[in-house]
C-alpha cells in the first residue's frame, strides 16, 4: 500500500520517464523503430522496476492515468526528435488489458496523436494475449476504433498466453512479437527453434511484421536473421535508452 500511495503521486511529482529500446531491421541492420518502456524513480524508494509497479498500477486502476501519460509522452518525444532535425522513428507503447477494460483507450490515443501531431501509422500499440482473450464484443469495438485511427497493433509476448492463433487473422494485427523465452533457448533448444521458425513463417504468411524480443547473443541474432525474421530487439542490439541517448543514436545512424 505504501508503494501504491507513492505511485499515486508519481505522475504529479514528475517521477516517471520513458526509456526507448531500439528495434532493428535484421536484414539491413538499420534502426527501424523503438519500444517505449516506463521507468519510475522515487526519491525514497529509488528506481522501482516496472515488474513491481505495473501490477500495482493495474490492480489499483492507476494504470489508466499512467498509460495515458505514456501514450502522450511517447508521441511527444518522437515529434521532439523530429523537430531537432532527426528522422521520424516509429514508436511502440505497451497497453495493459486494464486500459482496454476501464479506459477510453481509443479516445486517449486520438488525443495523443492530435496534440503531438504524430502520424498515426508511426504509433504501434503492444497488446498482450490476455487482452484478446477477453470479451470479444467489447474489445472488438475498441480495436476497430483504433484501426480506424490508423495506428498499428502488435501482439506482445507471443507464445506465452492461451489465445487462439486465429485471433491474429481475425483482429488483423500488424505485428507479432516473439516472446523472449523462445529466443533465449535459441539456437540449441530444438523445440523452441522449431517453434520459432514456424512462428516466423506464420507471421510473414499472414502479412505481419515479426519482431523477435530479447536477442542477447550473436548466435540468436544469426539464427533469427538466417530464418528470415524481419525485425529484432534485445540487449545484443541495444538496451533501452534514455530519450537523450536515443536521440544521439538517431543522429549517428543518419
Ligand atoms: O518496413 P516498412 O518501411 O515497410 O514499415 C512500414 C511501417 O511499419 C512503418 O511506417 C512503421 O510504422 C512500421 N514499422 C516498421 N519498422 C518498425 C519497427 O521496427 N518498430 C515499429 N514499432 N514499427 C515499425
Ligand atoms: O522495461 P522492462 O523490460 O523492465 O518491463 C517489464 C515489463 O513491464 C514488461 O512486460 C513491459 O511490457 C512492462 N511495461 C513497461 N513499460 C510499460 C508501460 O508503459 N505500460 C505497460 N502496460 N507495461 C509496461
Ligand atoms: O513484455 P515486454 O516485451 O514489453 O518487455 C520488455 C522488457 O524486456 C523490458 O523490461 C526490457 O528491459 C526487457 N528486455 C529488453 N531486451 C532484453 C533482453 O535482451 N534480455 C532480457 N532478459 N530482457 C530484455
Ligand atoms: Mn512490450
Ligand atoms: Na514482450
Amino acid at each position: 500500500l505504501e508503494l501504491e500511495n507513492r505511485l499515486r503521486q508519481a505522475l504529479a511529482r514528475d517521477e516517471l520517464s520513458l526509456h526507448y529500446q531500439p528495434q532493428y531491421d535484421l536484414a539491413s541492420g538499420r534502426l527501424s523503430g523503438c519500444e517505449a518502456l516506463m521507468r519510475w524513480h522515487n526519491p525514497v524508494l529509488g528506481q522501482v522496476p516496472p515488474d513491481k509497479f505495473i501490477p500495482i498500477a493495474e490492480d489499483s486502476g492507476l494504470i489508466v492515468a499512467l498509460g495515458e501519460w505514456a501514450l502522450g509522452e511517447a508521441c511527444r518525444q518522437v515529434m521532439a526528435w523530429h523537430a531537432a532535425g532527426l528522422p521520424l522513428l516509429p514508436v511502440a507503447v505497451n497497453v495493459s488489458a486494464v486500459q482496454f477494460r476501464h479506459a477510453d483507450l481509443a479516445g486517449q490515443v486520438a488525443r495523443a496523436l492530435r496534440r503531438s501531431g504524430l502520424p498515426a501509422q508511426l504509433l504501434e500499440l503492444e497488446l498482450t494475449e490476455s487482452v484478446l482473450a477477453e470479451n470479444l464484443e467489447q474489445i472488438g469495438a475498441t480495436l476497430q476504433r483504433l484501426k480506424r485511427l490508423g495506428v498499428r497493433l502488435a501482439m506482445d509476448d507471443f507464445g506465452t498466453g492461451y489465445s487462439s492463433l486465429s485471433y491474429l487473422k481475425h483482429f488483423k494485427l500488424d505485428t507479432l512479437k516473439i516472446d523472449r523465452s523462445f529466443v533465449s533457448d535459441l539456437p540449441n533448444g530444438d523445440d523452441y527453434a522449431a517453434l520459432t521458425i514456424a512462428i516466423i513463417g506464420m507471421a510473414h504468411s499472414l502479412g505481419m511484421t515479426c519482431i523477435a524480443e530479447g536477442i542477447e547473443t550473436a548466435a540468436q541474432h544469426d539464427f533469427l536473421r538466417w530464418h528470415g525474421c524481419s525485425h529484432g530487439q534485445g540487449y545484443r542490439l541495444s538496451r533501452p535508452l534514455s530519450a537523450q541517448a536515443l536521440g544521439e543514436l538517431l543522429q549517428r545512424s543518419t
